[in-house]
């Protein structure tokens, strides 16, 4: 990548930056930016803490990358241009780094994923804020204040900054030519943090919310076991959250106690709804094993999929966790290992590149439609369409007798099934114990979860899996898979978790340490009172047979000649998701203790009930 030619625009940029709004911070020697910092006046008075880093050596203007966190503004270069912005730097360019509303050294008031007021239809008052008009302010203060920009600016984040990089684009600022949310959540009910499908993300919900909003930087809370596993069990009822630890100081936690179902609260926050048309060109960034949102890319990129004229609309995923595209090896993930630097090539061969495009008219617009990493092959593919429909075809993946997995259905005609007893007194741990605290000092499994070896869970009585024979020559299995089950349950309510499991071949010279490994390659839950609706749970009627259908998200996977491949179905995941009491109560953040009861679980496997995973086969 080549470097900027010298001519240096210094001497005028101090002229300028000396108004009072900036100050200045003593430098690195031998840095290549220039960092200042500036109060940005937001359109109701207050100001936003932005730290401003220009190329020392600049011999043109250049674009801006902003990105707008509530994890504290980069407060030097090595932290970006030596790490996840480092091909970026190398190409040149302005980087703009802002604390958001309420969050460190910005004024104002933070609140968990600010529904968006101002768009039409919104409210009318025109000092309403939210994150929309924030980037808005920002980026006209940025391109007017900030010496030798060209006008442009690409807005990028992961996470809760990937999420402020879309909300910038649902009505962005004329300089805003290029965005790239990455592993930004789209629906904080329906599939990303906080709950899937309804079903409460216990562990993520409380660490992530009561660190966030306890008045103290760096808050973890102090577990008193080190396999939280034990602790989360013993806390019992959510109501004895608050009661026992948190006292109602949580607003977060709070919302999530008076809000159990999907109302309004959460509708107000949701992407999908906001975005009408492809507003500036996107890159949307997922990773097949994001433990925190993957829900939210896929929601993004095909929402705005459906409303893309002029392709300006790409998508990106890859092999990795939160937000692994950033990390500087990505080479493997846990045990998994990928046969080349997976997050190297990202950052070089298609963000750099993507970026340089829409904002320095560099290159040729030469992206396909989608790129994703095939895991298995550990090949990057090029899509003209995603998911690839279009050189696929629908299979079924049907549950059987005797543990089987087969592409034939099941011809039983009574009522055949497999049963398990789901006890939330001794719930399947989501992960081989010790459950280390999310954000441990020490590190934490939690980051590598959902490629852990599944066997830990496998042959537990309230696990029932159902497996192929060995593949006699490659299966690629590319974009959505969805779990239809049959299923009926003792209790009132109950969750189903499905998991799609890549089931290494037991003598694996490869690597023989991972003969017989359980790789998971799909997987989630569902909630069954939601099985009509999200806004107006409903009691299941004991023992009836009914239909649920698990979006189990999207894969681009091979499965080896050699290797089977596996469904597991249980009924707890704990403690990532918050036990159903399996009897209906209104407020399950209300349930007491004494309402957690043991079901019996069937799942259906008959020629009227053919529980069955749906998939896309390529070439076939
Ligand atoms: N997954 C985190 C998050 C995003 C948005 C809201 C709440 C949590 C994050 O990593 O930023």
């Amino acid at each position: 990548m080549q470097r900027s030619k010298v001519k240096i625009y210094g001497f005028c940029f101090i002229l300028v930056a000396c108004v009072p709004i900036f100050g200045w911070t003593r430098q690195q020697a031998g840095d290549p930016f220039e960092k200042t910092n500036a109060m940005i006046p937001m359109r109701d008075g207050i100001r936003l803490n932005t730290n401003i880093f220009v190329p020392r050596i600049q011999i043109e203007k250049l674009p801006i990358i902003l990105e707008r966190t509530p994890y504290q503004a980069a407060e030097n270069s090595r932290s970006f241009a030596e790490g996840k912005f480092k091909e970026l730097a190398a190409e040149g360019y302005i980087f703009v780094f802002q604390d958001i509303r309420g969050r460190y050294k910005s004024e104002g008031q933070f609140v968990m994923q600010r529904a968006p007021i101002s768009l039409p239809g919104g409210a009318q008052d025109p000092k309403a804020v939210d994150e929309v008009t924030d980037a808005y302010d920002t980026i006209q203060w940025l391109i007017r204040n900030v010496p030798n920009n060209n006008g442009r600016v690409g807005i990028t984040g992961i996470s809760y900054p990937g999420w402020t990089a879309a909300m910038a684009t649902l009505n962005p600022h004329p300089a805003l030519r290029a965005a790239s949310p990455q592993a930004s959540p789209a629906d904080m009910y329906l599939g990303d943090d906080f709950h899937h499908n309804g079903a409460f993300r216990l562990s993520y919900g409380f660490e992530y919310a009561s660190r966030m909003e306890t008045n103290r930087e760096s808050y973890r809370f102090e577990f008193d076991t080190f396999d939280t596993f034990e602790w989360y069990l013993r806390l019992g009822a959510l109501s004895n959250v608050n009661e026992r630890y948190l006292h109602g100081t949580i607003p977060t936690w709070n919302d999530f106690v008076e809000h159990p179902d999907y109302d309004e609260f959460w509708q107000k926050q949701a992407m999908a709804g906001y975005l009408k048309q492809v507003q500036v060109p996107m890159l949307t960034v997922a990773g097949w094993w994001d433990q925190e949102d993957f829900y939210g890319p896929l929601k993004i990129y095909s929402t705005l999929e459906k409303l893309d004229a002029g392709r300006r609309n790409f998508f990106v995923s890859g092999p990795w966790n939160h937000g692994g595209w950033s990390r500087p090896d990505g080479s493997s993930l846990g045990n998994i290992k990928f046969d080349s630097n997976t997050s190297l090539y990202y950052r070089e061969q298609i963000e750099a590149p993507w970026f340089a495009y829409w904002l320095k008219d560099k290159g040729q617009l030469k992206f396909t439609e989608a790129i994703t990493f095939r895991t298995g092959t550990n090949a990057w593919q090029q899509y003209d369409q995603w998911p690839p429909v279009n050189i696929s075809s629908a299979k079924r993946l049907y549950m059987r007798a005797g543990g089987k997995l087969s592409f034939d259905p099941p011809d039983e005609t009574g009522d055949a099934f497999d049963s398990y007893i789901s006890d939330p007194a001794n719930p399947v741990p989501y992960r081989a114990r010790p459950v280390e605290p999310t954000y441990s000092p020490l590190g934490s499994g939690w980051r590598t979860w959902l490629v852990e070896d599944q066997r830990f869970a496998h042959q537990r009585p309230d696990v029932v899996s159902w497996k192929t024979d060995p593949l006699s020559q490659d299966l690629t299995i590319a974009g959505d898979v969805t779990a239809r089950l049959f299923a009926s349950t003792t209790g009132s309510d109950s969750d189903w978790i499905v998991k799609l499991i890549d089931v290494y071949a037991e003598n694996y010279p490869k690597e023989p340490r991972m003969g017989g490994y359980q790789l998971m390659v799909a997987n989630d839950v569902f909630r069954g009172r939601f099985r009509k609706s999200f806004e107006k749970p409903e009691p299941i009627r004991p023992g009836e047979i009914l239909a649920y259908q698990i979006d189990l998200h999207q894969i681009d996977h091979c499965f080896r000649k050699g290797h089977a491949i596996m469904v597991q179905v249980q009924s707890t995941w704990f403690p990532l998701i918050d036990r159903n009491p399996q009897r209906y109560v209104p407020n399950i953040f209300k349930a007491r203790d004494e309402d957690y009861i043991t079901a019996t679980q069937r799942i259906f496997r008959s020629k009227s009930h053919p529980s069955h995973l749906e998939i896309f086969v390529i070439g076939r």
